[in-house]
């Protein structure tokens, strides 16, 4: 991990971010703005005060979604261009080189910027408590830091407000291997309308449990959208670009009947190969019913008003 690279005041180690848990309640249930806000904090006055009020610790956990612990989040990974195989994926990103890196920000855009990684962790970091719910139908609870997307699309300043938001990964066919047996197009591309990029719980993640992100969750810089299945959290970002119109992204082309522009969660719409009412929380013994916007509906389902979900699923 490129540590030495990283703001001395961006790391929390596990133990004091594991007494944070009462901190991080309200984001992980986040049913309500108000709940949204308390997950979005300065990263370090929170570990200045919770370093010298170390709080109790089970008994702020939610009962219903406790976070996952570092090694599920860890090896248990879809990252296609190191391997298929989720718990390999871990040891064959290991030895991926993520410093330097850059983000190339531009499209329709008045100020386009090709951002340095050290820059965008000079960002005000904050740490977002959200479920990831894979369309496969697992699913995990993850203490992501990073910042709002928009945050980062203002500082381009787009130009339109009815465009989209196109993303690319990084892809090296010597470092990535798999590439080529991967099954799908390369680099790997996803895409957000701009309503959708420009809302307070979309972010661009650089860690998790206080460190950096590791190789095999998407380092150094990735996408999260907490209310739409995991695939459109694309990994490794390169590029991100303004545009006005639908942007490709890779399992809509891959399989455009079973993988939609959108991907809402949505328990009512089933993927054409198996149900998605219900889901596998990994550490779980029971399958648990599945949310719609995976949870997030009070925040999102404004987004999506008028719009037929089957149609556009
Ligand atoms: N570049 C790239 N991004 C990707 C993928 C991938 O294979 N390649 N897999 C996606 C899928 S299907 C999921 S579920 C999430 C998994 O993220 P995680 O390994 O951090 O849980 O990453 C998404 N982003
Ligand atoms: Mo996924």
């Amino acid at each position: 991990m490129p540590d030495s690279k990283i703001p001395q005041d961006a790391i929390t180690p596990e133990s004091v971010f594991l007494n944070r848990r009462n901190f991080m309640r309200a984001g992980l249930v986040a049913g309500t703005a108000l709940a949204t806000s308390a997950a979005y904090r300065a990263f370090n006055p929170i570990i200045a005060q919770e370093t010298s009020t170390p709080e109790p610790a089970l008994a702020l956990q939610s009962a219903t979604d406790k976070l996952n612990t570092w090694q599920e989040i860890t090896h248990y990974n879809n990252f296609y261009e190191f391997s298929t195989s989720k718990q390999a994926v871990a040891a064959r990103a290991a030895d991926f080189i993520t410093t330097p890196w850059h983000v190339e920000v531009g499209g329709l855009v008045a100020k386009p910027q090709v951002f340095d990684m050290l820059d965008l962790l000079k960002l005000e970091q904050a740490e977002f408590i959200y479920r990831h719910r894979c369309v496969e139908g697992w699913s995990m609870v993850i203490p992501w830091q990073g910042f709002e997307l928009r945050k980062l699309l203002e500082l381009v300043a787009p130009t339109i407000s009815n465009g989209f938001v196109a993303f690319e990964t990084y892809y090296d066919a010597q470092q990535m291997p798999n590439g080529r047996f991967a099954g799908i197009e390369l680099p790997y591309v996803e895409g957000l309308r701009l309503d959708e990029a420009m809302h307070p719980l979309t972010i661009l993640a650089t860690g998790l449990y206080g460190k950096p992100m590791p190789n095999q969750n998407g380092a150094p810089i990735r996408l999260v959208v907490p209310w739409k299945y995991g695939f459109k959290g694309i990994k490794s970002i390169r590029k991100i670009t303004v545009v006005d119109t639908m942007p490709p992204t890779t399992w809509h082309k891959s399989a455009p009947q079973e993988y939609g522009f959108y991907a809402n969660v949505n328990p009512d719409v089933a993927h054409p190969r198996w149900s998605q009412a219900d889901e596998q929380r990994i550490g779980e013994f029971r399958r648990r019913p599945t949310q719609m916007f995976n949870g997030y509906a009070d925040q999102v389902a404004h987004l999506y008003q008028g719009m037929n979900l089957e149609e556009n699923f």
